[in-house]
């Protein structure tokens, strides 16, 4: 893909087959020809944040390339979250599957529907350590992710054998 930019997602989920639902989503937008997934992180068993009294959470990151505005990337996510099933209904509570741009290549800004990076990185260890592992010299507020990923509490996060069953059989 000619002018790409590089971005980067996490994606989590605590309800169904949420491994699935992760492989599908990555399916979904690596068919997109806007968008081609190049790195995922190892899955990871998280505790729940946030919202404490829910199962506990699935997570992992993505690297993508991608020609699209951050804009229009989030339409596709937003669009692969709906085809995951993932209904609304509560802050930060339980979901099938969610979608979220952490870092966009070059990109800061701050807009209700699309904040750049994501404003919440640093105090999530679900985010920052499954990140750390597939790009650890991405620099945020002037640390780089493997720092950040190292200083952060960790309490209780597992991680998986591997990534996804279609990262592995992609490779
Ligand atoms: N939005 C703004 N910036 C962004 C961005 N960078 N990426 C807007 C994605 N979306 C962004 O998100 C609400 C709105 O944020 C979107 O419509 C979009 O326009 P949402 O996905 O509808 O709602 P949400 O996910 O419930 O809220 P929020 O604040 O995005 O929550 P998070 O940050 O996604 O947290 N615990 C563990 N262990 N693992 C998890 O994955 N996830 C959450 C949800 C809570 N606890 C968790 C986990
Ligand atoms: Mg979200």
């Amino acid at each position: 893909m000619n002018d790409a930019s590089r971005a980067w997602l996490g994606l989590g989920g605590n309800i169904g087959d949420v491994e699935k639902a992760m492989a599908a989503a990555l399916q979904r937008l690596d068919d997109d020809a806007s968008i081609q997934v190049i790195q995922v992180s190892p899955v990871y068993k998280t505790p729940p944040w946030g919202v404490e009294d829910q199962p506990w959470f699935l997570n992992c990151c993505a690297e993508i390339a991608t020609t699209l505005p951050p804009e229009h990337l989030l339409d596709v996510c937003q669009a692969a979250e709906r085809a995951g099933k993932r209904e609304r209904i509560q802050r930060w509570g339980p979901r099938t599957i969610d979608i979220d741009i952490l870092v966009f290549e070059g990109i800061e800004q701050e807009e209700q529907r699309l904040t750049l990076p994501h404003p919440r990185i640093c105090e999530r260890a679900f985010v920052l350590v499954p990140l750390a592992d597939i790009a650890p010299q991405v620099v945020l507020n002037g640390s780089t992710i493997a720092q950040l990923a190292s200083e952060c509490d960790q309490p209780g996060l597992e991680k998986t054998t591997a990534a996804t069953h279609w990262w592995q059989a992609k490779g």
